[in-house]
């Protein structure tokens, strides 16, 4: 049996998906929605009861790779959702008129990478002609004022766009499946560190149309989140809270119209970092889970 409160690798955890459809058939299917710059499948798990297109719930987790309790959360969402799928505390209100799509390993070759070379990778492993280094920073690469300040034109920062928008696989087959699917209500997006919960904009200093709105969620999300072990939350919009970053998912997302778009970053404020301690896991899943579902059940409900 799979063990939660680990960190795995990407086989292990592409094993962790196929068993839970095997177990959860009524409820859970893997979608492939492209192939990353090394050929590995972007896999989406799709949680459905029914329906055709339902409104829907997007979850990404590791899209930066060496943020690994992102993934290893994304795993015990999923384990969750099949868990509770029945349970109206759980997600069965969600899913009695949502689908949720979860996608936990967004960065297949950095994820790889992280095992194997350099456990501090952040980007893609693409290179680019006429570039020196390998790897665009995922998040930085959406269409959403592309290439302005607050991100970099050197291919050899951490904060890399790429050439042009969605040069990325694994960017451009998130755009794609969100464009064709169409009926997106709730995009969130999870990183790590810094405890802090985000929402549009990060490339520009005018607020989102919807800014008071989703304010009011964060603040409710938070509490949520904090009053299972005490975890203090700040939240706000990405450039006011955080930093500049143009090119930014969450971004590209908002101005698709999806209104609820939001970025996490998960424990801790930096004491491990990126390297947090594989016995936080579980608990920083469970507490962020609790966010989650305020934001999901505020979704169903507004539209
Ligand atoms: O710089 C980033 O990409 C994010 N921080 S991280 O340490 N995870 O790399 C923050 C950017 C704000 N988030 C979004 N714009 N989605
Ligand atoms: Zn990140």
């Amino acid at each position: 049996t799979f063990n939660y409160d680990a960190y795995h690798t990407i086989d292990e955890i592409y094993d962790f998906m196929d068993m839970l459809v095997a177990e959860n058939p009524n409820l859970v299917s893997k979608l492939e929605i492209g192939r990353s710059t090394e050929n590995r499948p972007l896999y989406v798990l799709k949680f459905s009861t029914g329906g055709t297109n339902r409104p829907a719930i997007w979850i990404d987790t590791g899209i930066h790779s060496r943020e690994w309790v992102t993934q290893a959360s994304g795993v015990w969402f999923a384990k969750k959702i099949a868990e509770d799928h029945a349970n109206n505390e759980g997600v069965a209100s969600i899913l009695e008129t949502m689908d949720i799509f979860l996608e936990i390993v967004t960065n297949p070759d950095g994820f790889a990478y992280t095992h194997t070379k350099n456990r501090m990778w952040r980007k893609t492993r693409s290179k680019h002609a006429g570039t020196i280094c390998v790897g665009v920073d995922p998040n930085r690469n959406w269409d959403a004022g592309f290439g302005d300040a607050g991100a970099s034109g050197n291919s050899c920062t951490e904060t890399y766009h790429g050439p042009y928008p969605n040069s990325e696989p694994e960017v451009k087959s998130i755009v794609e499946f969100v464009k064709s699917h169409g009926n997106i209500k709730a995009f969130i997006s999870i990183h790590s560190y810094s405890q802090l919960l985000l929402y549009p904009y990060g490339y520009t200093e005018t607020p989102a149309p919807d800014a008071q709105e989703l304010h009011e969620l964060s603040a409710k999300a938070v509490a949520a989140l904090s009053s299972l072990y005490g975890t203090k939350y700040k939240y706000g919009s990405i450039i006011t809270t955080i930093y500049r970053a143009s090119g930014s998912t969450v971004d590209w997302t908002y101005n698709q119209g999806i209104k609820y778009s939001f970025t996490f970053e998960l424990r801790d404020t930096g004491r491990y970092g990126f390297l947090l301690p594989a016995k936080q896991i579980v608990p920083t899943a469970q507490e962020t889970w609790l966010a989650l579902k305020v934001i999901m059940e505020h979704a169903r409900d507004n539209t």
